[in-house]
């Protein structure tokens, strides 16, 4: 049902909503005008009435109908979606990243290359520091990091650049994540900033890259799967950290072990895993997946479809505001004579959530609900609700969040762009009243 649903959209939402349903959209509101025969089939299809059904914007492929929850077992990982085996990358259902600090069995894996043999000996493990931005280029044992440099921890939010690519139109290669490809952990480690000064930064330094041990799709060692980096403002900053532990654990196998960068806020593609080098770079890090079209948009918005030319492509820095119901989960059954209550996470990149709001309308109107501080800098923000239906039948709740510089997630799919990055759309669950 899943992808053939997906895909039938995917090709002409309009199409698919008149084959499906008979739905017509009225072109300046986008709202579905469904009616007699084509609200029946949607009504039947999601096993209720749609009190709201007037109001559902057209080409929407209903929550119901849209999520499904395929178990799929990674050693170490619990229910994780599993989109690709080769190389592994799972992303984690919404209703499993419930958790206020995200557990090491639901973080997400993302893996460009194959990562390296896990028989690895962590004393033996080396990080180097060097670069032409570096005035004294060293290495350090994981148990000289943890010697010479303080300890700090944080929770951090790691989210892909491509988390929610599926939704795209038309559609871009690459993993079709949905909503799962984000966690917030808590991270231990050094500051990338302490270990940097220690070994000298020069004036002329801009940019960070790192190298790490995985390998290849292809078996050519001298190709790197991914080697990305940041500008120094971020790379200094008191959070960007190198990291030997997930929650006071060491970190999980595919999650890096035993060393990784975590750069919180940006594309997670940014916190190197297994990680061996650092550069200092007097220029922009050139290094695997930092060119062409990987991890950039256009600079300016284009329509849909369109050819961007690299040159007008720019680097993704700060992830956009972004929300996630995680409570309940999608599908869920209640007595209509009682309130619901739901509740998620909300991150904004760099910045911090100022408010976070839920509709069960399809974004007609909408409640403010309660927003908690984070706990730190970088770490996503938890808020609930208590919500009360005016009759039974069949209803989506939507969460959107705003962002301190006003910025709010869209209702439907922001800028479409080659690589189907920065998906930011609220996310919806739905919900039967009886
Ligand atoms: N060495 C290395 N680091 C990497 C990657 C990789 O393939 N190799 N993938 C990046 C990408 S694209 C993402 S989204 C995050 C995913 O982190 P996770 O697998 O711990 O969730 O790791 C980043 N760091
Ligand atoms: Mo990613």
């Amino acid at each position: 049902m899943k992808t053939g649903i997906h895909q039938l959209y995917s090709a002409h939402p309009e199409h698919a909503d008149f084959a499906l349903w008979g739905r017509k959209s009225d072109p300046v509101t986008r709202r579905g005008f469904l009616q007699g025969s084509g609200y029946a089939a949607m009504s039947a299809a999601l096993g209720a009435s749609i009190p709201f059904a007037s109001l559902m914007p057209a080409g929407l492929i209903p929550a119901a109908l849209a999520q499904s929850d395929l178990p799929f077992e990674i050693p170490g990982k619990e229910d994780l979606v599993v989109l690709n085996d080769r190389p592994i990358n799972a992303e984690t259902p919404p209703w499993l990243l419930d958790d206020k600090v995200t557990p090491a069995s639901r973080m997400f894996v993302r893996n460009n290359g194959i990562p390296p043999d896990f028989a690895i000996d962590p004393e033996a493990w080396t990080l180097e520091i060097a670069g032409e931005s570096c005035l004294n280029p060293q290495s350090f044992t994981v148990a000289e990091l943890k010697q010479r440099f303080d300890h700090h921890s944080y929770q951090l939010v790691l989210e892909c650049g491509g988390n929610g690519r599926s939704e795209f139109n038309p559609p871009a290669t690459g993993n079709q994540w949905s909503t799962g490809a984000v966690g917030c952990p808590g991270w231990t480690g050094v500051r990338l900033r302490d270990v940097l000064e220690t070994c000298g930064i020069a004036d002329d330094a801009v940019y960070i890259g790192y190298y790490a041990a995985d390998t290849h799709l292809s078996g050519n060692p001298d190709q790197q799967p991914i080697s990305r980096g940041v500008p120094m403002s971020k790379a200094l900053e008191d959070e960007t950290l190198i990291a030997w532990a997930m929650n006071d654990e060491p970190l999980p196998p595919l999650n890096g072990y035993p060393l990784r960068l975590v750069c919180g806020g940006w594309p997670a593609s940014t916190s190197g895993k297994w990680l061996q080098k650092i550069v200092v770079r007097n220029r922009v890090h050139d290094g695997a997946k930092m060119g062409g079209a990987s991890y950039r948009v256009p600079c300016e918005p284009v329509a849909p479809g369109t050819k961007v030319p690299d040159e007008d492509l720019c680097i993704i820095e700060s992830m956009p505001v972004k929300s996630l119901l995680t409570f309940p989960k999608s599908g869920i059954s209640q007595l209509v004579s009682e309130p619901l209550a739901v509740r998620g996470h909300a991150w904004a990149g760099d910045h911090g959530v100022a408010a976070v709001y839920v509709s069960i309308d399809f974004g007609a109107t909408w409640a403010e609900t309660k927003l908690g501080k984070p706990v730190n800098r970088l770490a996503w923000q938890h808020w609930n609700a208590e919500v009360n239906f005016p009759q039974t039948g069949y209803y989506e709740v939507w969460a959107r969040a705003v962002d301190d510089q006003g910025a709010s997630q869209p209702m439907v799919i922001p800028a479409w762009n080659p690589r189907g990055y920065l998906n930011n759309a609220c996310h919806r669950i739905a919900v039967q009243l009886v």
